[in-house]
C-alpha cells in the first residue's frame, strides 16, 4: 500500500518510523497486579517498527491500589511495578520501539472485590454505573461509588503524578493520561455524571479542574514533551451519558490542553469499539484548539488510516483490535496482506492463547 501512512512522524516531541500506533488494550493477564514474562513477549513481539507498531500505548495501568477495576491489571506506582515494566520498555526499546504507558483511574467502574479492604470505589458521585466490570469468576456488575471528599483531590493528583515519576524510571518514553471511556477523569467531566456540589463540580471550569490539575501535575512531574492524553467525547462507554453540551465540553477540554504544549492527543472517534457516527461532534475544531500531533482510533482499516494521514485529518492511527491479532500489523498493512481474524474469547485473562500465539505473516507463510 502506498503510503503516506509509512511515512515517518516528526514533532518537537516525537520521532517515529511511520503512524501505525498500537492502542491501549486490557488484557488482564498481570496476576498481582505486576507484569509478568508473557506481558514482556506479548510487547515485544508487537515493538519492531518494521513489521509491528511504530508507538506502544500499554494497556490502562492504574495509578495506585484504588485505581483498579478489573482483575489482573498491572499497575505502576510501587518498586516492584517499575522493575516487572522495565523488562518490558527494555525489550521494546531493544526491538527499536518507542512506548508510552496509559495511566488509569477507574472511578466507579471498579468493584469492591479488587479494592484494598473491600473499599468502596471512588468517583464525582454515588450513583452507581450500570456496567460491568470483570473480577475473579468472571463479569460482574460494578459496586455502588461513594464520592471523593475535596480534600481527597490532591491525593488523586499526587497519586497521577506519582505514577508518572514512576513510568519515567520504568523507562517509558512517556505517559498517556487516559481521560476517556467513562472512567474518573470523564466522571468529573460530564454534566451526566458529575453531580458535584463543590469545586469539582457544576460549572465547566469546576468540571475541568481534576483534569487540569493532573495535567499541570503530571506535566511538572515529567515534562509536556513526555505526556499525551486520551479523550473520547461521545463515547457512551461504561454507562457514560453524553454531556448535555459534548462540544462546548471538549472545546474547553482543547482549550486546557492547547495551554501546555503536549507530545499528542488521541482521541476515539465515536462509540469506542462501535459506531463511529455514535453522535455528532466536530473532532476539527477540538484539533485545532488541542494544538497538539493528532492521533485517531475506533475501527479504522488500513485504507481508512491512509486516507486519513494522506488527507491531513490525522498524523498517527492506533489500531486496537487488529494487534491483539497481528503482532506484524504494520507489515501486513504495508503489504496489503490478509489479517489474523481476532479471537474474542481469549481477551480478557488467560494464558498465551490469544495472547502470544497470533501468528506473524512470515510464520504462516
Ligand atoms: C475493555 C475492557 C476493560 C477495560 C477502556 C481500559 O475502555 C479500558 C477497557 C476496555 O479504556
Amino acid at each position: 500500500m502506498t503510503c503516506a501512512l509509512f511515512t515517518p512522524f516528526h514533532s518537537d516531541h516525537l520521532d517515529l518510523a511511520h503512524r501505525v500506533v498500537m492502542a491501549p488494550l486490557t488484557r488482564n493477564r498481570a496476576p498481582g497486579q505486576v507484569p509478568g514474562e508473557a506481558m514482556v513477549t506479548y510487547y515485544r513481539q508487537r515493538a519492531n517498527p518494521a513489521r509491528g507498531a511504530a508507538l506502544i500505548v500499554s494497556e490502562a495501568t492504574p495509578i495506585s491500589p484504588m485505581a483498579h477495576g478489573y482483575l489482573d491489571t498491572p499497575g505502576i506506582y510501587t518498586p516492584e511495578q517499575v522493575a516487572a515494566w522495565r523488562r518490558i520498555t527494555d525489550a521494546v526499546h531493544a526491538e527499536g520501539g518507542r512506548i508510552v504507558v496509559q495511566l488509569w483511574h477507574v472511578g466507579r467502574i471498579s468493584h469492591v472485590s479488587l479494592l484494598p479492604g473491600g473499599a468502596q470505589p471512588v468517583s464525582s458521585t454515588a450513583r452507581a454505573a450500570r456496567s460491568k466490570t470483570f473480577i475473579a469468576g468472571g463479569f460482574a456488575d460494578v459496586s455502588v461509588p461513594r464520592a471523593l471528599r475535596t480534600e481527597e483531590m490532591a491525593g488523586i493528583v499526587a497519586d497521577y503524578a506519582h505514577a508518572a515519576r514512576c513510568a519515567v524510571e520504568a523507562g517509558f518514553d512517556g505517559v498517556e493520561v487516559h481521560a476517556a471511556n467513562g472512567y474518573l477523569i470523564e466522571q468529573f467531566l460530564r454534566d451526566s455524571i458529575n453531580d458535584r456540589q463543590d469545586a469539582y463540580g457544576g460549572s465547566l471550569e469546576n468540571r475541568l479542574r481534576l483534569l487540569a490539575e493532573v495535567l499541570e501535575a503530571v506535566t511538572g512531574a515529567i515534562g509536556a514533551a513526555r505526556t499525551g492524553i486520551r479523550l473520547s467525547p461521545v463515547t457512551p462507554a461504561n454507562d457514560a451519558a453524553l454531556d448535555s453540551d459534548p462540544q462546548a465540553l471538549f472545546d474547553a477540554v482543547g482549550d486546557l490542553i492547547g495551554r501546555h504544549g503536549l507530545m499528542y492527543v488521541h482521541v476515539v472517534e465515536g462509540q469506542t469499539g462501535g459506531a463511529r457516527d455514535f453522535a455528532p461532534f466536530d473532532y476539527g475544531e477540538l484539533r485545532r484548539r488541542c494544538r497538539a500531533p493528532w492521533m485517531v482510533n475506533n475501527g479504522y482499516t488500513g485504507a481508512m488510516a491512509e486516507a486519513a494521514v494522506a488527507e491531513g485529518r490525522a498524523d498517527l492511527v492506533a489500531f486496537g483490535r487488529a494487534f491483539i491479532a497481528n503482532p506484524d500489523l504494520s507489515l501486513r498493512l504495508r503489504l496489503g496482506a490478509p489479517l489474523n481474524e481476532l479471537d474474542r474469547s481469549t481477551l480478557y485473562g488467560g494464558g498465551s492463547a490469544g495472547y502470544t500465539d497470533y501468528p506473524s505473516w512470515q510464520d504462516a507463510a
